[in-house]
């Protein structure tokens, strides 16, 4: 009980202050450019050397480029080689409270999650009806890829099932987490649920497969690296992938890349950006990506219907879902060292992976093997709680996820 106050007393404290996406930072990797080669190989080799280019690594997307070229000299080159800036994209909201340690809080954080207090404040699970469809499926058999900042294990709770990833950063399969950011987001998916540590995880029982973008030391995440990412996801047989980062403009390359991975079985969703304002950042604007919008179910529940103050909203708005006081185990250094435990984090971050869950959960719970891309998008939208103005509306998009519904 005493726990639970102390809880309650950390959600009062939380601070809502969500970073804008793009203020102050790089707007694309320095020494490189991301180029579509396409047919004309031979032509483009020969620009290349007469500009001092070369090719740094072929895209896993067949007739694209990473290239790298003098730091300073970019912009120049890009317009020259008929290239695009390497563009880099950020996590789309970290800040949040810090709860307590895995030793001193040592009882389920699903209690928190699971919370239904009417009017007031309804647990981020309860309000899209994870209990209900437990009783249905785990997410067993789904693989959800999280192209994010990697995956840490000194959290001290994990995903029951966790494959080996791959990290584009760093072109290695070592995707530790030095962030916390992928951690968390991996934990709304699959966080180790019934094992009396920590919190649950929406679809427990499915595969996380880490896809490291960002690099270790932090900064953005280039397009060559995230484009890579989705195709090589969607090459390990992933059915979700979850993006909880953005940009204020389209990656060059990713349309083709979400449609290429859509035509291999892998439904892209993603975090709709975190500067409160109505436009919905790339690539959850792009058409192959579902775009998910915060809801705040802390302040006044679901009823009051009250989008998050931080989430972006607009004509690209496909689903909703819960963004406020997120609760999962993650290790995050605010600088003085990491601190590992139970973070409540705020953003549209925390809310694209309660939609990449649903659809997991989809996936998992559906009696065809070969179910289309298409139609769990669609399950998704049709089964969501509409919320605002009646049908689909620029802040909800089709409405609030529901995971029992969409199973049915
Ligand atoms: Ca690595
Ligand atoms: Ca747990
Ligand atoms: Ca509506």
């Amino acid at each position: 009980m005493k726990k639970m106050l102390s809880l309650a007393a950390a959600v009062a404290l939380v601070a809502l202050v969500v970073t804008s996406a793009s203020a102050g930072r790089p707007e694309y990797k320095a020494g490189e450019l991301f180029c579509k080669v396409g047919a004309k190989s031979t032509d483009f080799s020969a620009k290349l050397a007469s500009a001092g280019a070369y090719v740094k690594r072929n895209s896993l997307q067949r007739g694209w480029a990473v290239v790298a070229v003098a730091p300073g000299s970019e912009r120049a080159l890009a317009k020259q080689l008929g290239c695009d800036l390497n563009t880099l994209y950020y996590p789309t909201g970290i800040n949040g409270e810090f709860v307590g340690t895995l030793a001193t809080v040592n009882d389920p954080w699903s209690s928190y999650q699971l919370t239904w207090d009417g009017n007031q404040k309804v647990g981020n699970f309860a309000a899209v009806q994870a209990t209900a469809a437990w009783d249905v499926t785990d997410g067993s058999g789904a693989t959800i890829a999280v192209i994010d900042t990697g995956y840490t294990t000194a959290a001290g709770d994990s995903p029951e099932n966790l494959l080996q990833g791959y990290d584009f950063a760093n072109n290695d399969a070592d995707t530790t987490d030095h962030n916390g950011h992928g951690t968390h987001v991996s934990h709304t998916i699959a966080e180790g649920t019934n094992n009396a540590v920590a919190a649950a995880g929406l679809a427990y029982g499915a595969n996380v497969l880490p896809v490291k973008v960002f690099p270790d030391a932090g900064g953005g995440a280039s397009c060559a690296d995230i484009v890579d990412g989705v195709s090589w996801a969607a090459d390990q047989g992933a059915n979700v992938a979850n993006m909880s980062l953005g940009g204020s403009s389209p990656c060059p390359g990713m349309a083709e890349a979400l449609d290429a991975a859509a035509a291999k079985g892998m439904l892209s969703v993603c975090a709709a950006g975190n500067d409160g304002k109505g436009t919905v950042s790339y690539p959850a604007a792009s058409p192959g990506c579902v775009a998910v919008s915060a809801l705040d179910t802390q302040a006044g529940g679901i009823e009051s219907e009250q989008l998050a103050s931080f989430s972006n909203y607009g004509n690209e708005i496909e689903v909703t879902a819960p963004g406020v006081a997120i609760l999962q185990a993650t290790c995050i250094d605010q600088g003085s060292g990491a601190q590992c435990g139970g973070w409540m984090l705020s953003g549209t971050s925390m809310a694209s992976p309660h939609a990449a869950a649903v659809a997991g959960l989809i996936f998992a719970g559906s009696a065809s093997s070969t179910v289309s891309v298409d139609a769990v998008r669609d399950q998704l939208s049709a089964t969501a709680k509409d919320l605002g103005s009646a049908g689909w509306d620029n802040k909800f998009g089709n409405g609030l996820v529901q995971a029992y519904d969409a199973l049915q």
